[in-house]
């Protein structure tokens, strides 16, 4: 097994997703806080390892990997028993799809430093960050219930957790913490508890963290 070595903040979905990938592939990593509230992030330190600032970044492999779906992509070529996606070009086309709704059409327009430009720089209260969280993930959750239901099973794709479950469950877990009602997304909460039932899952879960304690 390599050292991997996971630059992770405990409530970063991003980074949350690429816990769940190690635990999937049965990657035992060291995880080194990079703590978001105190912008660790942007330190000097941090940005000679990562020029764009953010968590998760991997050390493995002698490499230094980022942007959670590209290090989920390194995870699976690499290790390809208990793939995060599925082989035919059709249902892998459909799980990818699924999981970038999340990361690339979600989750950007909530990240921290988002929310903080609308504080800091925009003057919004917030009420009004809370209203743009609520109406950006919620307008994201009906499309990835919509593109997902057809298809869906005990997971977001068939009976087998994927690389688009590994995306939802971080940011339905976020979700909760700005209390967007997820009633309106059947499948999104049928897949979420299917998957925390899954050791993988759990382990990731941020209130397992060091950090959280
Ligand atoms: N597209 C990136 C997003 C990474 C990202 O947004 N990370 C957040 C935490 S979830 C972060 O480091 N934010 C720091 C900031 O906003 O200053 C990925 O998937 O890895």
């Amino acid at each position: 097994m390599p050292q991997a070595v996971l630059y992770d903040y405990y409530r970063s979905s991003a980074a949350y997703r690429v816990r769940i990938a190690l635990n999937v592939k049965g990657i035992e990593y060291e995880s080194r806080p990079v703590n978001l509230l105190e912008s660790a992030q942007r330190s000097d330190d941090y940005r000679a390892l990562n020029p764009q600032g953010f968590v998760p970044m991997l050390e493995i492999d002698g490499l230094r990997l980022t942007q959670s779906l590209a290090i989920m992509g390194y995870l699976d070529q690499r290790f390809p028993t208990r793939p995060l996606l599925p082989a035919s070009a059709d249902a892998r086309s459909h799980v990818l799809s699924l999981a970038l709704t999340v990361a690339c059409d979600i989750h950007p327009l909530n990240n921290l430093r988002v929310l903080k430009y609308l504080k800091d720089e925009l003057g919004e209260d917030q009420e009004a960050r809370d209203s743009w969280y609520c109406h950006w993930v919620s307008e994201g959750l009906a499309a990835l219930e919509a593109l997902s239901a057809p298809r869906s099973g005990s997971f977001l794709f068939g009976n087998n957790a994927t690389m688009a479950d590994i995306c939802l469950v971080p940011q339905l877990y976020n979700a909760r913490r700005f209390n967007v009602p997820l009633d309106p997304y059947p499948t999104l909460l049928r897949a979420d508890e299917n998957a925390a039932k899954l050791e993988a899952f759990e382990a990731a879960h941020p209130d397992r963290q060091e950090q959280a304690q």
